[in-house]
Formats: C-alpha cells, sequence, structure tokens
C-alpha cells in the first residue's frame, strides 16, 4: 500500500501518539545552505564523504581530512537554523507540544554535526521562555548521535581531551583551504605539526564526530526512546546510514506509525504510513501548524 500524503490525518496522528521521535539528517540543514551528504550539491565534489569520515581516512591523511572539516566548520558557522530546525525546536517545548500532543512526549535524534539543532533549541527557548515551565520529560529533547562538528578530540589514548572550539579559522594552517574546495583545485599536503593540536597534551586533534565503524552517542538512550516510540518522523535523510536508518522500521515492526519527509524518494520510503516530498522547511512547518 502507498503511503499516505493525507496531512490532516497525519496532523491527528501528531494529535494522538504518545511517544514522538524525528529521526533527522542532512536534508533538515540544507536550506540553512549546509551541503548534503550525497545529494546533487556534492558535500565535498572531489572526496568521497564516506571515506574521509573514518578513523583510516584521518590517519592515511590527516591534513585532508582536516581540510574537508574545516571546510564545514567554516560552512555551519556562517550558517543559521532555518525553518525545519525551528518547528521541530517548537514542538518539542512542552507547553507548545502539550497543546498539539497532549502528555505525550518527543524526542530528535539527528544524524546532523552542524550544530544547527542545538543552535534552533536555545533560540526558541529564549523566544519562548515560559514554554519550558511545564514538567519536562524525562528523556532529552535532542541528542546528536554522530557528535559535533565544533568537538575537538585529543587522539591521544592517554588524555582524549575534548573540547568545544568555535575558533574561525581553528589553525592558521587551515586559513582559506576553504576557498579552494570551491575551485576543485588540489588541497595543499599540510605538516601534521601544523594540524590542530589538543590544548592539554599537544598531540593532533581530530574533529568530534563519529565517522563510519565508530559507536554513535547515546546508544542505549536511543534505543530505549526508539523501543518506546509510537511515532517516527523521518526528516531529511537518505536513509543509508545505520543504525539511524533501521530505527523507523523498528517503530512500525513495534505497531507504530512513520512519516517520511523528504524532497525526493528515500531508501524504504514505500513502507512508511505517510511520505510528505517536498522541502522539509515548509513541508515540516506546514504539518506541525
Ligand atoms: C556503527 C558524522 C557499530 C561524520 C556520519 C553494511 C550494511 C549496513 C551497515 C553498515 C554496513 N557496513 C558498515 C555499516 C555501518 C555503517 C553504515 O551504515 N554504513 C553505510 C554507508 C552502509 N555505520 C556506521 O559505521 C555507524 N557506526 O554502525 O557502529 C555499532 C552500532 C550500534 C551499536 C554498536 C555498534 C556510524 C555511522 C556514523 C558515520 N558518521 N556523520 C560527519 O558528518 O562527517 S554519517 C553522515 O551520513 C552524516 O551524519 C549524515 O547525516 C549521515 C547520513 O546521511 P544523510 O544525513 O541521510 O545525508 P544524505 O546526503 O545521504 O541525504 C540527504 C537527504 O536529504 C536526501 O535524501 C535528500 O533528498 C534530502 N534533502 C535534501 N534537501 C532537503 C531534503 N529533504 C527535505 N528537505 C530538503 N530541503
Ligand atoms: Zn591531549
Amino acid at each position: 500500500m502507498e503511503p499516505s500524503t493525507d496531512m490532516n490525518e497525519f496532523r491527528y496522528l501528531l494529535r494522538t501518539s504518545k511517544n514522538i521521535v524525528a529521526v533527522a539528517g542532512a536534508g533538515l540543514s540544507a536550506a540553512s545552505g549546509i551541503p548534503t551528504f550525497r545529494g546533487s550539491g556534492g558535500m565535498w565534489r572531489k572526496y568521497n564523504a564516506v571515506e574521509l569520515a573514518t578513523p583510516e581516512g584521518f590517519s592515511d591523511n590527516p591534513s585532508l581530512v582536516w581540510q574537508f572539516y574545516h571546510y564545514r566548520r567554516e560552512v555551519a558557522l556562517k550558517a543559521a537554523p532555518n525553518n525545519a530546525h525551528r518547528a521541530l525546536s517548537l514542538f518539542s517545548l512542552p507547553s507548545i507540544r502539550n497543546q498539539i500532543a497532549p502528555s505525550s512526549t518527543f524526542t530528535l535524534v539527528t544524524q546532523n554535526v552542524d550544530g544547527l539543532s542545538p543552535r534552533s533549541d536555545k533560540e526558541i527557548s529564549e523566544i519562548y521562555p515560559e514554554a519550558l515551565d511545564q514538567p519536562q520529560q524525562v528523556q532529552p529533547r535532542l541528542i546528536e548521535m554522530h557528535g559535533r562538528l565544533f568537538d575537538v578530540l585529543c587522539t591521544d589514548e592517554n588524555c582524549r581531551h575534548i573540547e568545544f572550539n568555535t575558533k574561525s579559522p581553528i589553525c592558521e594552517s587551515l586559513a582559506g583551504t576553504e576557498i579552494l574546495v570551491e575551485k576543485n583545485t588540489l588541497d595543499p599536503d599540510i605538516d601534521i605539526q601544523s594540524l590542530p593540536r589538543c590544548s592539554q597534551c599537544g598531540s593532533l586533534a581530530r574533529p568530534g564526530v563519529v565517522w563510519f565503524d565508530e559507536v554513535p552517542h547515546h546508544m542505549d538512550v536511543i534505543d530505549n526512546i526508539i523501543e518506546q516510540a509510537d511515532l517516527c518522523i523521518v526528516v531529511g535523510t537518505s536513509s543509508t546510514v545505520y543504525p539511524a536508518a533501521g530505527y523507523a522500521d523498528i517503530v512500525q515492526d513495534n505497531g507504530g506509525n512513520v512519516a517520511v519527509f523528504n524532497l525526493e524518494r528515500s531508501q524504504n520510503d514505500e513502507n512508511a504510513d505517510f511520505l510528505f516530498l517536498g522541502p522539509c522547511e515548509e513541508t515540516l512547518l506546514d504539518a506541525f501548524s
């Protein structure tokens, strides 16, 4: 059976579901100017992001991987949350959610590392401080399961110092390399000593994100939320990266409903109960209004 496109039917589900989880991917931030991984925009036209976002990729060529992440840091620093981030942030405010879906819980599990969802949550909570007065749900409103672009992590196993660092550029040697990306020129080979170093022990630092073959953060909390969920909203993801890509199936196998919000068709969306094709910065706003 094809997924429903009936927005009123979905809004009814939004009002009657008890434990709602949203699973987001790069498409949530596309309208903010953050390139997606696999879309036509091409995260980094020259290289395959999947090869760079790995421990092997980093140990083979830390200069190249740091240029990849420096480029994304600089793009994210210039970006701002869009209406899709804001729609999810608003819905996560207890009093706002209780008006739409009384005594429900809501968690956004994002694969994104750009920091736009926490920034949106902060902005929205400052606009509606009273909306936080209501009793808070037990589980977190937001989980960044793949880590954070601006976390800088020490590579020394005996140190493992981590700090939130939004310095632009993060170090002199990377300054200006983000411009080379657009020009498709050969990337400079930066000496490892000139790459970002740990502020505690001086060892080589790495981006504090979860690479392929590394274990995502908060897996136990996420697994529990997914087990409890009776509605899973899948937003702006190609649903090709696990374990996130498998969450909708678990909710559906447990008798819950799945709604996919995407610009185009994505993996397994034919099994969804609802499918809303279009820019999520419009469709999500429409759904929650
Ligand atoms: C793990 C952080 C073990 C770094 C990222 C074989 C089969 C199955 C699985 C595997 C396998 N081999 C290996 C695996 C596991 C592997 C995996 O899934 N590989 C894939 C490639 C097959 N997964 C892992 O290694 C994970 N770890 O499994 O550990 C474990 C697990 C549990 C418990 C114990 C042990 C770790 C994966 C994390 C990798 N790190 N990011 C960084 O960002 O640099 S993944 C990276 O891809 C990003 O996080 C990104 O978010 C994510 C997924 O991509 P999408 O977000 O979906 O982005 P994409 O570009 O693909 O799609 C964008 C979508 O948006 C499109 O559909 C587009 O149409 C849509 N869109 C665009 N604009 C809009 C829009 N939609 C709406 N509105 C718009 N305006
Ligand atoms: Zn260190």
